[in-house]
């Protein structure tokens, strides 16, 4: 390959497109795939860990993989406008893949319960967003409603060429590594991700590209956690605003990655999810956003536990970039604020010995 153009040009042959089809594309896709060297250690456990750093995406989450085949089929099908609900990562990927296509974007967000980044992005992409007095599942409802009655294509992942789109990061992982993990650490929102995953490694098992599947299991805030109740949860409550979901639209087909792949749902809580946002940054420095770092926190809990026994190979995916959501990091660290001293070569040599 010349230069890097894009997943959909990448797998273009397990992707409905076809060679007239124009590809809306950022580049998006092709993210690190980071072996943890420092916290194994610290926990004490022989366990390879990676983890798939989505945040890197084009728009700081993997909502781009499923975007640009969204927005591609949109705009092939001759749609001139998207709308989607979203918690945040979706609305800024709609905003910008359709600035790209150039065709408007309408974004349904829940008042004051979606991180500053992702408003500042969606902004800037020039979408036009519609504030609700409701949360994530009450939007969703009504762009549902909505799309029956305007000429708006629904780019939330009920669209099944999301799906499509975000299975590529499977492929990659498979690629990455010659196999597939013998264990896959997912946030569970929607469960559109945990869907597209799945689908992506039962693919390559398939048509044996690799020989093995991986557990599949899904984590969720404590507070938001309708996988783990067995039924949906008409106030959900984290500070892992991108995963306050309680009805989610995936509901049959993360059971089916449940059940076939022999995984589980589990849920955390908002210290324990943020516990292990702050070590995934402070020992590995990989900085995730708080619904990101809920992957980490159930595997480390898991490999704790003896469900994930040592020796296995993890890939944890990191689903959205920590710059997104500034506040949290800032309460995060709010013991560690910046000293403030004269400028003068002996104040600043005091503070670095001090602190030696
Ligand atoms: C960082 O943007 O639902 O289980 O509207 O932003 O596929 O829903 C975001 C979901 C995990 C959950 N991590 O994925 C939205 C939205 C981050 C996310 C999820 C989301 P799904």
């Amino acid at each position: 390959m010349t230069h890097y153009t894009g997943l959909i040009e990448r797998y273009r042959k397990r992707l409905p497109v076809s060679d007239s089809t124009r590809i809306i594309s950022l580049n998006e896709g092709n993210t690190p795939l980071i072996q943890l060297q420092n916290i194994p250690r610290l926990i004490g456990k022989e366990v390879d860990i990676y983890v798939k750093f989505e945040g890197l995406n084009p728009t700081g989450s993997f909502k781009d993989r499923g975007m640009t085949m969204a927005v591609t089929k949109a705009v092939e099908a001759g749609s001139h406008a998207i709308i989607c609900a979203s918690t945040g990562n979706t609305s800024a990927s709609a905003a910008a893949y359709a600035a790209r296509a150039g065709i408007r974007a309408f974004v349904l967000i829940p008042e004051g319960k979606i991180a500053l980044g992702k408003l500042a992005q969606t902004l800037m992409y020039d979408a036009k967003i519609i504030q609700i007095s409701g949360n994530f599942d009450q939007g969703m409802q009504l762009v549902k409603e909505v799309a029956d009655h305007a000429p708006v294509t629904i780019v939330n992942s009920i669209n099944p060429f999301r799906i499509d789109g975000q299975k590529t990061a499977a492929f990659e992982i498979v690629d990455a590594l010659g196999f597939a993990p013998d264990y896959h650490c997912l946030p569970v929102g929607n469960a559109g991700n945990i869907t597209a995953y799945w689908k992506g490694y039962t693919e390559y098992a398939r048509d044996r590209v690799c020989g093995n599947l991986p557990v599949m299991c899904g984590y969720q805030a404590a507070g938001a956690a309708p996988f783990v109740l067995g039924e949906m949860v008409d106030h959900p409550e984290t500070v892992a605003t991108a995963i306050r979901i309680g009805h989610p639209q995936s509901w049959d087909f993360a059971w089916t990655a449940q059940r076939e792949s022999g995984g589980w749902f589990d849920k955390f809580t908002d210290e324990q999810i943020l516990a292990a946002q702050k070590m995934l940054s402070q020992f590995e420095g990989i900085f995730c956003e708080p619904a990101s770092a809920t992957s980490l926190a159930g595997a480390l809990h898991d490999i704790g536990s003896g469900k994930i026994p040592e020796g296995s190979k993890i890939v944890c995916t990191l689903t959205g970039n920590g710059i997104k959501d500034p506040e949290i990091a800032m309460m995060q660290c709010a013991d560690a604020k910046p000293i403030t001293i004269d400028a003068s070569l002996d104040a600043v040599k005091r503070a670095i010995l001090d602190s030696l």
